[in-house]
């Protein structure tokens, strides 16, 4: 296997990413502007087959008509020179001093009709450059006080919006999903959908909840101290998984946007065993772009912003090679079985078992003896996660 990224391996980087300047709340830049062609020049070269934007990461905020449109021409121009694509685009509702009580859910109704009329405005450019998918990140849509937001309006505010939206690429005709990029806190004190739990939820309460998935961030999630591989597999059983913001975090801090793999480790390794391979008892893997949503320090000169890109690339890759290894290990499959792992692939009851044949079945209660759990039939985890460390660490 190969550890030199290709297109085909899908990785993408936002804008805004490796066009952070390192600007953090105690200290200005550390780092020149990055040109965007400059951007999907390097991008290109160094194995990414993706570009996502917001749009004022392309053109500033207020722009007029002519310099958005040179920016775009120019952006056009370097896609064409190089065959990076657009498969995301996202829409900037939070930077902006008038987004300050967010965007579809401040308090001030004139700002959140302004606030649709900029993301219509940029749908507009998604379908233009091909992105398939829009990205949502509600980084406003919050509050810092109980008393000042009614979080029931604010959520049919939200709901108002996203039913919009979903109108506008229907009537449209664009080939465009939404995904919704769930955030515990930071920079509001709290956030509305607060993790891919609460987005999920608020999804099935659309018109249109079939255009509308989640983009779940690495960090993001472990912010509020959740297992991330485990909220993607439950987003994979949803069929919500429609899109992935790859990055690394260390505990529940401020979002620090590390490299992909820098963080929680061992979560890193079953994630892209999970996004590769499926769950070990099958179920659908993720063919969507690998995008990559992390910060190169602020430590970092422009070849650290570079090393840090094919850091991520080469991470991922690593993994994928480690659960590959993993996955074909016999010893993992017979701990795998010996951790009844496949069992809990069948069916508790049997095919056209009723209630009355479960209660008259005395092998499943009256006769059964959980006491032999005390003193033995132990499940052999640890063993099954040793295993992966192993892997992990290369020592098999
Ligand atoms: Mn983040």
């Amino acid at each position: 296997m190969t550890l030199t990224p290709t297109r085909d391996d899908k990785f993408s980087f936002g804008l805004w990413t490796i066009g952070y300047n390192g600007t953090d709340p105690f200290g200005g830049p550390t780092r020149e502007h990055l040109d965007v062609v400059e951007a999907v020049t390097k991008l290109s070269e160094l194995g990414a087959y993706g570009l996502t934007f917001h749009d004022d990461d392309l053109f500033a905020f207020g722009s007029d008509d002519a310099a958005r449109q040179t920016e775009i021409d120019r952006l056009k121009q370097a896609l064409a020179d190089t065959g990076l694509l657009i498969p995301m685009v996202t829409t900037n509702l939070f930077s902006a001093p008038v987004f300050k009580d967010g965007g579809f859910t401040s308090n001030d109704r004139q700002v959140r009709r302004f606030a649709l009329r900029k993301v219509l405005r940029n749908i507009d450019l998604a379908a233009e450059l091909g992105a398939k998918t829009f990205v949502m990140w509600g980084g406003r849509e919050g509050a810092e006080y109980d008393a000042a937001k009614d979080v029931r309006s604010a959520l049919e505010r939200y709901r108002e919006a996203v039913n919009l939206l979903g109108d506008y690429v229907t009537d449209k005709g664009y080939d465009i999903r939404f995904a919704i990029e769930p955030k515990p806190n930071e920079p509001r004190g709290d956030i509305l959908l607060p993790t891919l739990g609460h987005a999920l939820a608020f999804i099935e309460s659309l018109e249109r909840p079939e255009l509308v998935g989640i983009n779940p961030e690495v960090g993001h999630e472990q912010m509020a101290g959740l297992n991330f591989a485990a909220g993607i597999a439950q987003a994979l059983y949803h069929g919500k998984l429609y899109h992935i913001d790859l990055n690394g975090q260390r505990g529940i801090k401020y979002d620090q946007d590390l490299v992909f793999g820098h963080g929680d480790l061992h979560n890193a390794f079953a994630l892209v065993d999970l996004l590769e391979n499926g769950g070990p008892n099958g179920g659908p893997s993720y063919d969507g772009p690998r995008h990559f949503d992390y910060k190169p320090s602020r430590t970092e000169d422009a070849n650290g912003v570079w090393d840090s890109v094919s850091a991520n690339m080469r991470t991922y890759l690593l993994l994928k090679e480690r659960a590959a290894a993993f996955r074909a290990d016999p010893e993992v499959q017979e701990a795998l079985e010996a951790a009844r792992v496949p069992e809990l692939a069948q069916p508790t009851l049997n095919e056209g078992e009723s209630y009355d044949d479960l209660l008259a079945d005395r092998t499943a209660y009256e006769d059964f003896d959980p006491s032999v759990y005390l003193h033995g039939k132990g499940f052999g985890f640890v063993r099954l996660q040793q295993l992966a460390t192993e892997h992990l660490l290369g020592a098999r």
